[in-house]
């Protein structure tokens, strides 16, 4: 039987081509396809892309029917990383240990490349001939909302204002929800909703995926917490890498394990209630919660 990295392994292949033929068929040659293909290739996990088809696959419906949708996640994620790096953001010189896209060009550079990529997502699911009208009417509208003013988009600029202050946990809930929460809620909502499931499933399963991006977003700041082990109990601002509230700063490094697993206990009963056979999802869970980059 497949075990679960296999899995990630052979889909991670199959929407890797699907990204790059997208972008080199709607894309000139030129730097703004360079400095597109580069972001896009330097190493991302696929986590949303393969949320999106494990859902599918969950529901029994071929998984080639999610695959311009889960593409167009990706590329969505991606714009937000090049553009989260910025030096009137985050302003990293590094992603994946490779020079931040704006390192490597420019930063006018990045800023196009993650406008196209963010406007591309939307052609890709538009243009998408495994779809009706219906659904990309539907898909375009849940991703809009998932990473616009009223999801991702939304959620930054919430972070932002919150920097180098301490929050309350319901703050930082909403706004971890907002920034990451909503693109990994979208990735399990647009798989369960392309596999037609029943009003009751569907509200399991958007229980599940609310819980989900809590697990993605506290593991996110653990792992922060074990390569900086002097960060619990540092005053918010004190430095440069401790600007913003996180779950170990809040309630502990304990507290925030705790946490975690309640979380992916919610998941996974959530899961059963859909009453599905699949393994897949619930070994996500697990890895997402234990993951270690
Ligand atoms: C700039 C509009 C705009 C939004 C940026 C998501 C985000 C909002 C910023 C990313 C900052 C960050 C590092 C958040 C922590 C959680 C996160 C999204 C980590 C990266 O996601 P992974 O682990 O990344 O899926 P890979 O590299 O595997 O693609």
């Amino acid at each position: 039987m497949e075990s679960l990295n296999e899995y990630v392994e052979r889909y991670k292949g199959i929407i890797n081509d699907h990204l790059n033929n997208y972008i080199l068929s709607y894309t000139t040659p030129g730097r703004l396809r360079e400095s597109m293909l580069y972001s896009i290739n330097a190493g991302g996990k696929r986590l949303r892309p393969i949320l999106v088809i494990a859902t599918l696959e969950a529901f029994e419906i071929d998984p080639k029917k999610g695959i311009p949708v889960a593409c167009a996640l990706e590329m969505i994620h991606t714009y937000s990383l090049i553009h989260d790096d910025l030096p009137a953001m985050d302003n990293d010189d590094l992603r994946r240990g490779q020079p931040t896209n704006h390192k490597q060009f420019d930063d006018a550079t990045a800023i196009l490349a993650g406008d196209a990529l963010l406007t591309l997502s939307f052609q890709v699911i538009t243009e998408a001939d495994t779809l009706s009208n219906e659904e990309k009417v539907f898909l375009v509208n849940e991703l809009s909302k998932a990473s616009g003013p009223s999801g991702m988009v939304d959620g930054q600029m919430r972070d932002m204002l919150s920097e180098n202050e301490w929050i309350t946990l319901r703050k930082l809930e909403a706004i971890h929800n907002s920034k990451t929460g909503q693109l990994l809620k979208f990735a399990i909502l647009s798989g369960a909703y392309l596999g037609k499931v029943s009003e009751e499933s569907m509200q399991a399963v958007t229980e599940m995926a609310s819980a989900l991006g809590l697990i993605f977003q506290i593991q996110d700041d653990i792992l922060d917490v074990i390569g900086d082990s002097d960060a619990i109990g540092k005053p918010i601002g004190s430095d440069e890498d401790n600007k913003k509230s996180t779950y170990p700063q809040l309630l502990g490094l304990e507290g925030a394990i705790n946490q975690k697993k309640h979380y992916v206990d919610v998941a996974q009963k959530s899961l059963e209630k859909t009453g599905i056979q699949h393994t897949v999802l619930s070994e996500l869970i697990d890895y997402l919660s234990n993951r270690d980059c």
